[in-house]
């Protein structure tokens, strides 16, 4: 039975990256239904996502996302964020919704375009230089979709130019994440698709650019932990995107979905030693509450993957190893299922207890009457969303 002091120790330390555009209004293409309350501004964006660090003491940092959080004063932000408790985290670019991005950014087949998205990235770091953020993460919607559409090659030569041109811009202690995706927008070919894709640009690059795994972002049917075992091994997993989906991007909270892969997936951090703050692995939620209330929603994920980290932790490691060095297949999978059965919320009541923080952080949510403080509070205003 692994220590429980350790245990404990380690669920303490672990910290959960909220986004700053879960707060604001999303939806589908279909629809985006609004909900009262919602933030008009990074501020309050900030505000919102401190509620959830309050109550869970997990979620210490908010990544950002640019234009979307643009402010006039990006040191002042990050103020606030620490008055409220937080700091502005990973900063994410956004080269998907210009219109001269339609046939790509940082891949498409005129240099001035190139150009253009380039100078929007360097302008990310120089915002991580105002907030003090370690982490620029790039996802690019870049891709085609119809065969012939332009040359598969020749737009990883431009990506691989373009990335290079941000990289030789990073400070020390600055880190650049690419996030692959599978499909969607692009239909066709997605120019970062997968995990040896982005992979092989980082290895390109250097060591301070690493792969980010959004759990959203494959094939149905991907075994995503082994990909997290090989990104670890290659000590080049920079960190997660973590949602769950029942079919394709679905954006869904975390661990909901799928909880059994959450936990599998975190078997694999633990087992490498990886779940610390020090071994740089950024835990990152990437979620749109479309239709549910979105702070308590925020708050239901964090909790998930808590759970799904302590179960990951009571792995009882010496004995799967015996079992698995013994070929004893249903002895091994049987330690694992242990764990995964253990019902970990008693434990993780406790240790909010002793942080001083209720044991049901949605239910002490809900008692604290902020959401009805910020429903009768933010009237009038432009509403947050992906402002596309
Ligand atoms: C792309 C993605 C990416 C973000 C966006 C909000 O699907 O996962 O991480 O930029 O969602
Ligand atoms: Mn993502």
């Amino acid at each position: 039975m692994p220590d429980l002091t350790a245990v404990r120790a380690a669920l303490r330390d672990l910290r959960i990256e909220v986004p700053s555009w879960a707060y604001g209004n999303s939806g589908t293409r279909f629809k985006v239904f609004t909900q009262p309350g919602v933030p008009r501004s990074a501020y309050e964006k900030i505000d919102d996502a401190a509620q959830v660090h309050a109550f869970t003491g997990a979620a210490p940092s908010v990544a950002v996302h640019i234009p979307w959080d643009r402010v006039d004063d990006y040191a002042d932000l990050a103020a606030h964020a620490r008055a409220a408790g937080v700091a502005i985290g990973t900063v994410n670019s956004n080269t998907f919704q210009d219109p001269d991005y339609m046939l790509g950014s940082v891949c498409h087949p005129d240099g001035r375009v190139r150009d253009k998205a380039v100078a929007h990235l360097l302008e990310c770091v120089d915002i991580m230089d105002a907030t003090g953020s370690a982490d620029l993460k790039l996802w690019f919607a870049d891709g085609t979709n119809y065969p012939g559409q332009d040359d598969l090659a020749a737009r990883q030569d431009r990506l691989a130019e373009s990335l290079a041109r941000v990289y030789a811009r990073l400070g020390a202690g600055q880190r650049l994440l690419l996030e692959y995706k599978l499909f969607e927008p692009s239909f066709y070919a997605t120019d970062v698709p997968d995990w040896g894709t982005a992979l092989g640009h980082c290895m390109a690059l250097g060591p301070q650019a690493a792969v980010v795994v959004d759990t959203g972002h494959h094939a149905p049917g991907t075994n995503i932990e082994f990909i997290v075992a090989v990104l670890l091994r290659a000590g080049r997993l920079g960190g997660f995107d973590f949602n769950s989906r029942f079919y394709a991007d679905d954006d869904l909270m975390a661990g909901a979905a799928d909880p059994f892969q959450l936990f599998r997936i975190l078997h694999e951090v633990v087992r490498a030693g990886a779940l610390g703050p020090a071994a740089g692995v950024a835990f990152m939620l990437d979620q749109c509450h479309n239709i549910e209330p979105k702070i308590p929603a925020q708050i239901r994920s964090v909790l998930n993957v808590q759970e799904a980290a302590a179960k990951a932790l009571l792995v009882d490691a010496p004995a799967l190893r015996t079992a698995q060095q013994n070929q004893d297949v249903l002895g091994a999978h049987a330690v694992l299922m242990d764990a995964y059965n253990t019902d970990v919320r008693p434990l993780l009541a406790g240790l909010r207890e002793e942080m001083g923080l209720d044991p049901d952080p949605v239910a002490a949510y809900h008692r604290s009457g902020y959401q009805d403080k910020i429903i009768a509070e933010r009237i009038g205003g432009t509403p947050a969303g992906w402002g596309s």
